[in-house]
């Protein structure tokens, strides 16, 4: 039988921060799993270092679903990004190893493809209207189908605007998390009239989606949605913080804009009243936060019960590893919506070799490539040391913390 012989976990900043797990066997096979937890990256490698990595040396990699269930029920502490960003990537790695042992990519092992290729949704931004109406346009020039649209509101918020290169459009800083003004006043007078001008500058030929990033509370959400109901959005993203599901009913009972929650959740138990009162339209989760591609499946089938459709967080601080895991997972499932994609920067892919491939606004991975089709280049990694970095903290004018 082959056995797990060795799980290396790597730490480094190719443009941006990354965890990265790699497993190998004693036949020499090797998998990747992404661990990256956003400005909590070293959390997650020492949980992964200190407490998990002794665990695996000499377990069967075939397993997936016991080694699941063993970091899951056997740490006793459940649930929570640390742990189940630890045990997403000793499941994707081992996915990853599967489908090499099989010869198979791993969407093959997943039930085999749903569709030719994943529409993925690209991120618009401006600093001001014509500026943001300019970089949709760019969008749909490159052949995105699906493009979400963000500009900085006067005076306060920058949220989503790119400043210089796309890996660095949430303003990360070194030292201390940088402290960003907001006014939520100000964002919902000006929001839905970015939105309107989208429309009717570039029409309706294309899904627009915008992210609310947790800004408002239930009934805020409920006046913004009834407001951008006439711009037809493919999606409002978190509307509200989630802890609270039962939340959503409020915003339900007033808007028919659709609504996706879900980048910051970590389980089935963290959305199932949302989908199963059918208060949302699309599940966020994503394969590194949520437990991993066993895990996913598992919300993804609840979703499909109730009609709530996909659309994984794809930021460019989830690492290629979880790009291409998500696009195998995306290529199978009956309830795909869409699939975010941000561009890593070069420095990202001279580190991460993927196989996955972007074409008229889908991505796709090759059918010839077993496993996930990703490698980790480690000494391309040693140019790019671990750089702390954290993402802002939003205060309202008054000086008070607000949601970021
Ligand atoms: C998105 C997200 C990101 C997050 C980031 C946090 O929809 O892409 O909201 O922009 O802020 O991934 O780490
Ligand atoms: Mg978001």
């Amino acid at each position: 039988m082959s056995t797990i012989e060795r799980a290396e976990v790597f730490v480094a900043s190719p443009g941006r921060t990354f965890v990265t797990l790699r497993i190998t066997t004693s036949d020499g096979v090797t998998g990747l799993g992404d661990a990256t937890l956003n400005g909590r990256e070293l959390a997650v490698a020492a949980y992964l270092r200190d407490h998990v990595v002794p665990l695996l040396i000499g377990k069967d990699p075939a397993r997936i679903e016991d080694m699941w269930q063993y970091l899951y029920r056997g740490a006793y502490w459940r649930r929570g990004p640390v742990t189940m960003t630890a045990i997403a990537a000793v499941d994707v790695a081992l996915w990853d190893i599967k489908g090499k042992v099989a010869g198979l990519p791993v969407y093959q092992l997943l039930g085999g493809r749903s569709r030719d290729g994943v529409m993925v949704y690209g991120h618009a931004s401006g600093a001001d209207v014509p500026e943001l109406l300019d970089d949709v346009a760019r969008f749909r020039d490159l052949g995105y189908q699906a493009v979400r649209a963000q500009a900085a509101v006067p005076g306060v918020g920058t949220y989503g605007v790119r400043k210089g290169t796309r890996s660095s459009y949430e303003p990360a800083s070194t030292a201390l998390p940088e402290e960003q003004p907001w006014s939520t006043p100000a964002y919902l007078d000006f929001a839905p009239t970015y939105l309107a001008a989208v429309r009717e500058h570039l029409g309706f030929g294309f899904h627009l989606l915008h992210d609310v990033h947790h800004r408002l509370t239930p009934l805020e959400a409920a006046q913004f949605g009834k407001r951008v109901e006439e711009c037809r959005l493919f999606w409002m993203e978190d509307p509200t913080p989630a802890e609270n599901q039962e939340s959503f009913r409020l915003i339900r009972q007033h808007t028919t804009t659709p609504i996706a929650v879900g980048e910051v959740l970590t389980s089935i138990w963290d959305v199932q009243t949302l989908i199963t009162e059918q208060l949302i339209d699309y599940v966020r989760t994503t394969v590194v936060h949520a437990g991993g591609i066993t895990h996913l499946r598992r919300i993804f089938d609840l979703a499909a019960l109730y009609q709530v459709r996909t659309g994984s967080h794809g930021a460019t601080d989830l690492s290629p590893v979880t790009l291409a895991a998500a696009v195998h997972v995306d290529l199978t499932v009956p309830n795909f919506g869409v699939q975010e994609y941000m561009e890593h920067a070069a420095e990202t892919m001279e580190v991460f070799r993927s196989t996955v491939r972007f074409d008229a606004g889908a991505l796709d991975v090759a059918d010839d490539v077993p496993g996930l089709g990703v490698e980790y280049d480690e000494k391309a990694a040693a140019a790019f040391p671990y750089e702390p970095k954290y993402l802002p903290v939003a205060r309202r004018l008054d000086g008070s913390v607000h949601d970021w």
